[in-house]
């Protein structure tokens, strides 16, 4: 079964939107294998988000995703990549298709709610950036 990583993103804790995209997610048949807070910090949050250094949008995506925590869940089903990319709608809240997570709460290109994973391989990365050893034992416990 494949998994992916989500990210609340900060507007999302701020807004107090946590339990409704919960909601969405559960409502999509996703199952919730972990989620915890997380306070990047500055360099987690430029590690995280390398492949997007050097565009115009970087230094600001990175003053965003350290204003206040996030929090990060595995998320599994079966193409949990594409239907977690679905679900979150176009990285533009504007393009985003009705009933998806940025139309409904995104406020901009940069404060657009969720962040998910954009292929199975960088599901992978990203899940073990956030999740040590032994918690990935304990969602993964056939592979211990
Ligand atoms: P994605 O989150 O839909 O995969 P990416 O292109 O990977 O979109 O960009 C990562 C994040 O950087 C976006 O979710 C958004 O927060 C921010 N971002 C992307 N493009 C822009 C932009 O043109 N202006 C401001 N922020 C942007
Ligand atoms: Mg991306």
């Amino acid at each position: 079964m494949e998994q992916t990583l989500a990210i609340f993103k900060p507007d999302c804790i701020e807004r107090k939107l946590m339990g409704k995209i919960i909601t969405m997610i559960e409502n999509a048949d996703f199952a919730i294998l972990d989620i915890k807070m997380v306070q990047l910090t500055t360099t987690a949050a430029r590690a995280f988000y390398a492949v997007h250094k050097g565009k115009p949008f970087f230094e600001k995506l990175i003053e965003f995703m350290t204003e206040n925590p996030i929090l990060v869940a595995v998320l599994q089903k079966e193409n949990a990549v594409q239907d977690w990319r679905d679900l979150m709608g176009d990285t533009d809240p504007e393009h985003a298709g009705d009933g998806t997570i940025r139309n409904e709460f995104g406020e901009t290109v940069r404060r657009n709610t969720v962040h998910g994973s954009d292929s199975v391989t960088h599901a992978k990365e990203e899940i073990a950036f956030f999740f040590s050893r032994n918690e990935l034992l304990r969602i993964n416990p056939q592979k211990s």
